[in-house]
């Protein structure tokens, strides 16, 4: 089968061993799913004033951590997983035989299930976190990612609206600091105007004025987060952050030869998912319904951080760079053995439109939230690194989306 632009970004992927999902001990990922159907199990009743959320997307990053803080906080939480032909459950495995968590398949395109979903359970809080959130991926499939990234939020809207909810449960869209694209003000805040550069960021601007018009509509807490890049030991390893990580380490332990990287000089304001999913549930405990920045207010390039990871400690392969900035020819060299090229520009990870620089400025959530995110960029790149050399050891995979 040939390769399209976009499928190779994680350096020779492999797919997910069934054994890594599905190991003795460890609950089996998708059979079991229906044993979790409350509708199945009879176990929904809800505990005195216990709070019910519903998750879209919580087999993603965002997802999983955000599952795992409303259990903490002794939510029942509901969440949406897509049917698939393999298993996309492996980031909610730890997690999977809460006795407050419910899962049930639907799909963001399929606004029967969401209707039936929202009107049984009648949650007090959604979290629309599903979508097609790659970049690069949204330019191979524009109308499918109109689809569950836009007209899915409109799909989640209406059911709330169908059951009669809309005064009762609050909803966060995950907007994102895409929307500002080519940016129009420097750093960027609720106020700064948007210039949306991929059908990614064209859905989601669909989605982010179709939740203020149902605000101002029908008086729904509808909110926008709008979430400037954060990463993780959870991140999908075609996203730039993973794939350097992973990289690195693979390089590092003789399993891979080079990496191959697009814009190297894109810049991004960088925090930790843990943070940010911190954020949405502070969001949604606000009194009033508007929509927030979330960022860090710093920003790295995408060349920095190859840097960063090849100089940490657990790699110690600094990295020279030769050949013509910025262009194709330039290149990145073991700086201790300039013979050995480490990094290569690759023209099929470049974007039709490019996004070059984003910073986000997040005094309102800072100030009136009181959100600050408690994880360092340095903490942010040695977590991801110590959590894929882990698994490069032990010859694990991870999260290969
Ligand atoms: P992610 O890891 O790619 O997770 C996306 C989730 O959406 C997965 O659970 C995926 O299911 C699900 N999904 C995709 N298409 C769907 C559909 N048609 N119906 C139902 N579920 C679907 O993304 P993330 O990084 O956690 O991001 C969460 C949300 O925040 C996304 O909406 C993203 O666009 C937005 N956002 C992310 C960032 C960031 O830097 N991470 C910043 C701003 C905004 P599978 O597991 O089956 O694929
Ligand atoms: O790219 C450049 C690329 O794919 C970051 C999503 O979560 O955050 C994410 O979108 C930058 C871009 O993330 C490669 O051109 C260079 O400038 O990691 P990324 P993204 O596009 O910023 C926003 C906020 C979201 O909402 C999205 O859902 O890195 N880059 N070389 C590369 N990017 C990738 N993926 N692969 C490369 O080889």
């Amino acid at each position: 089968m040939s390769k399209r632009a976009g499928e190779g970004d994680a350096a020779s992927p492999k797919k997910p061993k069934l054994g890594d999902m599905n190991s003795p001990g460890k609950p089996p990922p998708v059979g079991s799913i229906a044993q979790l159907d409350p509708a199945a199990t009879g176990t929904d009743a809800k505990k005195g004033q216990q709070k019910v959320a519903f998750i879209t997307g919580i087999t993603g990053q965002d997802g999983s951590y955000l599952a795992e803080l409303l259990l903490e906080k002794d939510y029942q939480v509901h969440g949406i997983i897509r049917r698939s032909s393999g298993f996309n459950t492996a980031r909610i495995e730890h997690i999977y035989g809460h006795d407050n968590l419910f899962l049930h398949y639907g799909d963001m395109c399929d606004s029967t299930c969401l209707q039936y979903l929202v009107s049984k359970y009648q949650p007090d809080e959604i979290y629309n976190l599903a979508a097609q959130s790659h970049v690069k991926v949204s330019f191979e499939m524009p109308e499918y990612t109109a689809q569950a990234d836009g007209v899915g939020v409109l799909k989640l809207l209406e059911a709330v609206r169908a059951a009669g909810l809309e005064k009762k449960t609050k909803l966060y869209q995950a907007s994102t600091s895409e929307l500002y694209g080519k940016v129009q003000e420097i750093p960027q805040k609720e106020t700064t105007p948007f210039y949306p550069r991929s059908p990614y960021a064209v859905a989601k601007l669909y989605g982010y004025w179709i939740i203020v018009n149902y605000r101002e509509s029908y008086d729904f807490f509808a909110t926008n987060g709008i979430l400037f890049n954060h990463e993780s030991p959870r991140r999908g390893a075609t996203f730039v952050t993973q794939k350097i990580v992973r990289a690195a380490c693979h390089i590092k332990m003789g399993k891979q030869k080079q990496l191959a990287l697009g814009n190297l000089d894109a810049k991004r304001d960088w925090g930790h998912a843990k943070d940010y999913v911190r954020g949405m549930w502070m969001i949604l405990q606000h009194h009033e319904a508007r929509d927030w920045v979330l960022a860090t207010g710093e920003q790295y390039s995408v060349r920095s951080f190859v840097e960063k990871c090849f100089n940490h400690p657990l790699i110690n392969m600094p990295v020279e760079w030769k050949g013509e900035p910025g262009t194709a020819e330039e290149y990145g060299v073991l700086k201790s053995e300039p013979g050995r090229k480490l990094v290569v520009v690759d023209q099929r990870y470049f974007r039709p439109a490019e996004v070059e620089s984003l910073l986000g400025d997040p005094t309102l959530a800072n100030e009136v939230l009181g959100w600050k995110p408690e994880m360092s960029y340095d903490d942010l790149v040695n977590d991801m690194m110590v959590a894929e050399m882990d698994a490069v050891k032990e010859g694990r995979e991870r999260f290969m989306q």
